[in-house]
């Protein structure tokens, strides 16, 4: 973009003392570094030559004119010829824009790019994608630049994806961590387009200094309800915040809205080490959150660059994007699981806001906090130390040095090293036996097994030493531990068993796991089914969901049941999962989970798989499904979840039974002292 700035730049490092008083036309932080440094990481992880590669052309004149005026046209084409002094007027009549003579041909090809991927993924050459561009994109408006962007790049993409493709329902994630106003500003009044954005706001003092970047600026019109605004009010936000705002705010909102396509406006600054974002979210963080938007629209899913300044976090970032869009299994997520006081503010005021408007949030009582949210931040800051991690503002104040850029290099080195891992040669394995004809799986699933008969013999008779003789239960066994060993042993992701005594299975599997040395796993039990199982070391969390009130269990930290009704035909289990059952799970952690279904399932086909698409940011995707009677398309459907290959469609939405609201709610109410992650309201703080 700035080739030669950049290099005027460079020379004057040495004497910046002497020289830093002069207004200059250069931004120092928005450099096509940001562009080489990422692209060089993703070689590095061998994610470029994985990727189809679409070549870039510029955006026309009218496309550009989907979203600006044909006279600010004029004048960013204007700045092509200009001198130094020129463009620094030109500069100067917008916030925080600087102009260079290639910056008119560098942002036409950023739209470009951005449309060219949307025309891959619409036209199904590819699943998704993400576009490396320069300029940025989402400050710009009408008549306007703002923030070192030019063309809105995503704003033109959802018009042209509209236009070109009739597309009635787009959403627009933003995840960078300043508000992209001038996304927010062209479709306000659009019910079409939804947009989602978190941004660090504190309470109006932070860049762009927006009153219209707060929470109840919910849309106009008949855009009412489609414009999402989360505000940060202090900086040092980081992974379980973002999961919180997802899990509470942006997904329940975004199954309901049921999109045809995904935009990200995928800025990185709100990455941790940003000098700009002053976050704490490190780059894993951004792998879940693709993993989650990845299960709606059928995957499409397009990520363009916005902003993201420490060049290290950027593109460890940028690669756990990419490495997320190709499917591959995702590393457990960092930190305590536990979002802070002043995000949860935050998300619950949005909820508020947008109760009106959305049936996921029409049973929430939650009430908007207004200007309570200053005053409870100082009475509950003693309380916020003591019961999260987080840093306190005070504690990431000075991160803009270098000292502390360097400080969080070497953090990223040594973190990336710690997290990431070989991913197993085969996702899925199966050992389905009955009824159901290899051919009828998806392709990547492998029917394999190899575990030798007197080796499972000994290993039962060590269990108990009447199934030996068993030949039915054996075989079942069989089944389950063939799976789980190639899970354990990292020879697959996950798989998928057919056993007809899955009761027995599953207590015989956990106590294999434990026997390999796992500490945490996470077994949810659809169905009527009694596992004689010790629940008080921690080790197993067990959820059950079933149809009938079991009075006489009394739910504890780790013996969760969740009454579920069955909803008729339409299904509405996504708010158990995204309000109860993922909050849950992230914050316990597992290393495993063991999803069972027994018999009288209160869940559907569907429901079940889409249970088991969104659990697989857990526990590096190790799922071990035990199916008990099974059934084609029940078997057929979870292993195409298990496979990455497809979410299923649920069609269109109806409010669930309200007892199942109740449900969650009575839940959630009763354990997020243990489980964090589940609040969404400050109501039972302190
Ligand atoms: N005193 C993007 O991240 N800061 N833009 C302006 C004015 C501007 C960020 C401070 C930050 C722009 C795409
Ligand atoms: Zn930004």
């Amino acid at each position: 973009w700035a080739d030669k700035g950049n290099r005027k730049r460079r020379q004057r490092g040495h004497a910046a003392a002497a020289v830093q008083r002069q207004p200059s036309p250069e931004c120092d932080i928005e450099v096509p570094e940001r562009l080489l440094s990422s692209y060089e990481q993703l070689k590095h992880y061998h994610l470029v030559e994985r990727c189809i590669h679409v070549p870039v052309r510029e955006g026309t004149e009218e496309e550009i004119m989907l979203v600006h005026s044909s006279e600010y046209l004029e004048v960013v084409k204007s700045t092509q010829t200009m001198n130094e002094e020129e463009l620094r007027r030109v500069s100067e009549n917008y916030d925080a824009v600087y102009f260079h003579p290639n910056t008119y041909r560098c942002a036409k090809l950023a739209v470009g790019a951005t449309l060219q991927l949307v025309d891959s993924v619409m036209s199904g050459k590819v699943c998704n994608g993400m576009a490396l561009v320069r300029p940025p994109g989402h400050h710009s408006q009408r008549n306007a630049a703002n923030g070192f962007c030019v063309f809105n790049n995503v704003a033109i993409a959802a018009q042209y994806a509209k236009r070109r493709y009739g597309l009635q329902r787009i959403l627009i994630v933003d995840w960078d961590v300043h508000h992209g106003q001038g996304i927010q500003y062209v479709f306000e009044e659009d019910p079409s387009v939804l947009y989602y954005s978190w941004h660090r706001y504190e309470h109006q003092q932070f860049w762009p200094l927006l009153r219209e970047s707060d929470y109840d600026a919910v849309g106009q019109g008949k855009g009412k309800g489609f414009n999402l605004n989360v505000p940060w009010n202090k900086v040092g936000m980081g992974n379980s915040d973002y999961l919180a705002a997802f899990f509470h705010v942006l997904l329940p909102v975004a199954f309901e809205f049921v999109p045809e396509l995904i935009l990200v406006s995928s800025g990185y600054d709100s990455g941790i080490g940003d000098p700009e974002g002053q976050m704490t979210a490190t780059p894993e963080c951004f792998a879940h959150l693709t993993h989650f938007l990845m299960q709606l629209a059928n995957g499409r899913v397009c990520a363009v660059l916005e902003g993201g300044y420490h060049l290290k976090s950027l593109s460890e970032s940028v690669c756990m994007t990419v490495k997320t869009l190709l499917r591959d299994p995702l590393p457990q997520i960092s930190g305590e699981m536990a979002p802070c006081l002043s995000a949860v503010e935050s998300i619950q005021n949005v909820r508020a806001a947008h109760k009106p408007y959305w049936k996921c949030l029409m049973y929430e009582e939650a009430t908007p906090l207004h200007n309570l949210s200053t005053k409870s931040q100082q009475m509950m800051e003693a309380e916020l130390i003591q019961t999260s991690t987080h840093p306190t503002a005070k504690q990431v104040v000075g991160t803009t040095n270098s000292d502390e850029a360097i400080k969080t290099d070497r953090f990223l080195e040594s973190h990336m090293k710690k997290i990431l891992f070989p991913v197993p040669p085969v996702k899925t394995a199966s050992a389905i036996v009955s009824k159901v004809d290899a051919h009828l799986l998806p392709i990547s699933v492998q029917v394999e097994m190899e575990m030798n008969a007197q080796e499972l013999k000994t290993l039962v008779s060590a269990f108990d030493a009447e199934l030996v003789k068993e030949e039915k239960a054996l075989l079942s066994l069989q089944n389950v531990l063939a799976v789980l060993d190639k899970i354990l042993k990292k020879k697959v992701c996950n798989g998928i068993a057919e056993s007809s005594v899955a009761s027995v299975s599953t207590t015989f599997a956990l106590k294999h796991c434990f026997d390999f040395g796992l500490q945490r796993v996470l077994c949810i039990v659809v169905g009527d089914m009694d596992l004689e199982l010790d629940l008080d070391d921690g080790k197993i969390l067990l959820m059950n969901i079933c149809q009938k009130q079991q009075t006489e269990k009394t739910n504890s930290k780790y013996h969760i049941s969740l009454n579920w009704k069955e909803d008729a035909g339409r299904n509405n289990f996504f708010c158990a999962v995204l309000g109860f059952i993922l909050p849950v799970a992230y914050s316990y952690q597992p290393d495993l989970m063991i999803i069972v279904i027994g018999p009288n399932r209160s869940l559907g086909v569907n429901a079940i798989s889409l249970l088991t698409c969104l659990l697989q940011g857990l526990a590096e995707s190790r799922i071990l499904v035990v199916i008990q009677d099974t059934e084609i398309k029940l078997v057929q459907s979870v292993a195409k979840a298990l496979s990455g290959v497809s979410t299923p469609d649920f069609g269109a939405y109806a409010p669930a039974f309200q007892e199942n609201f109740l449900e969650i709610k009575r839940l959630r109410d009763q354990l997020q002292q243990e489980w964090k992650m589940l609040r969404c309201s400050v109501k039972d703080w302190i």
